[in-house]
């Protein structure tokens, strides 16, 4: 081997050096660029903690209890990670009929997000849904919420954006006296 392809080989490779090291630079900028965007893109207008306190005194309440936003806002309950005493729900009734006396912790429309529309037509969703109340809905349900990771399919977050004014009540399904309220106008 010749000393100028020695050196050529030499040139080449801190060439390829120079390019992948920039290569990562443009990588990682678009990387940090793309997380900005996809966080500013996420509406969360208000937070709600659901349950919380620790494992041996778990807290069975929201927090806050009430909130208030406008119309097309959008809440975001969720659940403190590390905390996972008891699975909550948030659960709106807008129609007696379609509250199920007695419910069974099986039932999939109890343990996954749902809507029960005005044709009695009920609409499953995976976790971590975010849904929308136009205020034509009979029964609105977050699911079994806990924090990520102790038990597969549940919650850590649920999401509701309100298209009607009006006050909206709603209560826990395995703690019936957990209630909180969001009045949007
Ligand atoms: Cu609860």
């Amino acid at each position: 081997m010749s000393g100028l392809s020695r050196k050529n080989k030499m040139v080449s490779i801190v060439f390829v050096v120079v390019l992948l090291a920039t290569l990562a630079v443009a990588i990682s900028i678009s990387f940090t660029y793309n997380v900005r965007a996809a966080v500013t893109k996420t509406t969360v207008d208000t937070q709600v903690q659901v349950g919380g306190g620790s494992l041996s005194n778990p807290l069975f309440g929201y927090t806050p209890q009430n909130v208030e936003i406008k119309v097309g806002q959008t809440v975001v309950w969720y659940v403190r990670p590390r905390v996972a005493a008891e699975p909550h729900t948030v659960t709106f009734v807008f129609d007696n009929k379609t509250m199920t006396l007695g419910f069974v912790a099986s039932n999939q429309r109890v343990f996954n997000p749902a809507i029960i529309d005005l044709d009695d037509v009920t609409k499953i969703y995976p976790p971590n849904a975010s849904l929308t109340i136009t205020g034509t809905e009979k029964y609105v349900n977050s699911g079994w919420m806990f924090p990520a990771g102790p038990l597969p399919g549940s919650s850590s977050t649920f999401s509701v954006t309100f298209q009607e004014a009006g006050s909206y009540r709603y209560l826990c399904l395995l703690h019936p006296w957990m209630v909180g309220k969001v009045v949007v106008s």
